[in-house]
């Protein structure tokens, strides 16, 4: 894989890398994208059934939703992209990963430095009493868990559409945006916000933007370089290209 001069030569300089990434980084896993020709049942769109009033109108369809994610997620494994970048984090100052999913393959992948935006799946709550619960005990109530001190409806502990991002993962995401020397976007179809707005906080900040998906998306013509091809298959080059390229810079 072939590399542009000016991406090698910020790599070998870059002191702070941030990754943003989205539902793509973790389609090689097997996790069905949203918007994809996979995407997850086709039938509903994710903003439909990813929204309070569909949970609070239909709990139990809702839940059926989140249980087969969290059945599916708990099947997978994080792929050469996510090892990629848990390797990459190793070589600069600062690493940061900003990620809109909710499937942990980061962290499992052994990423340390990782903010999640939208949630993460392995978690739940109540609505009513704010009592959490783990996937265990979720898994073996029936169709929409309730609460067992207040008897409340329990959700999955993600963001839904039309609710506020966690404050403090979204300003560590904005602070991590505008540090970046080299700010790469990944897997992401760049059309969910306030999410979406970061790769553009990190080009206004002064960051090379590098954008990797297997097609053009709505960020492509704002991004310094577009590399077209799976996230698999591109990250881990990119590591290797850290490996030479820092390593001559050390020597
Ligand atoms: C907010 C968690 C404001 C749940 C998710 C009207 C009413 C209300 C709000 C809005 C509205 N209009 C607009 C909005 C804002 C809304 C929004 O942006 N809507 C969009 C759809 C227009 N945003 C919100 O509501 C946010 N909150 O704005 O609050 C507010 C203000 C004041 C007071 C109160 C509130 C909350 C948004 C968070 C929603 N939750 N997920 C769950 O997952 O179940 S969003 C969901 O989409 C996931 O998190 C997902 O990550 C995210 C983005 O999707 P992508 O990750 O990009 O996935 P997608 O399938 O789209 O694309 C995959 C890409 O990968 C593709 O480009 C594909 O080509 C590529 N790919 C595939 N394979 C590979 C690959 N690339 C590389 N390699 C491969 N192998
Ligand atoms: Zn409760």
């Amino acid at each position: 894989m072939v590399f542009s001069p000016s991406l090698i030569s910020k790599l070998q300089r870059a002191e702070s890398v941030t990754v943003f990434t989205g539902a793509g980084i973790s389609a090689e896993s097997g996790v069905p994208t949203f918007r994809g020709t996979d995407g997850i049942w086709k039938k509903f769109k994710p903003e439909d059934l990813a929204n309070f009033d569909a949970f609070i109108r239909n709990p139990e369809l809702v839940w059926e939703w989140y249980k087969y994610r969290k059945q599916l997620m708990g099947s997978i494994q994080p792929n050469a992209g996510h090892t990629a970048l848990a390797e990459m984090e190793k070589r600069f100052a600062q690493f940061a990963i900003i990620t809109q999913n909710i499937d942990n393959l980061h962290r499992r992948a052994g990423s340390k430095n990782v903010h999640e935006l939208h949630g993460n799946v392995e978690r739940n709550y109540c609505i009513g009493c704010g009592k959490t619960f783990a996937d265990e005990e979720i898994m073996k109530m029936d169709k929409a868990p309730r609460c067992t001190s207040c008897g409340d409806l329990v959700r999955p502990d993600v963001v839904w559409f039309g609710e506020l991002l966690p404050v403090d993962q979204w300003q560590k995401s904005v602070s991590a945006a505008e540090r970046a020397d080299i700010f790469f976007s990944v897997g992401t179809s760049s059309v969910v916000f306030p999410a979406a707005s970061l790769p553009h906080t990190a080009k206004g900040a002064g960051a090379y933007v590098v954008e990797i998906n297997i097609e053009r998306t709505e960020l492509s013509p704002f991004a310094d370089e577009v590399l077209l091809g799976r996230s698999g298959d591109i990250l881990p080059n990119i590591l290797k290209l850290c490996r030479s390229s820092r390593m001559s810079e050390q020597n």
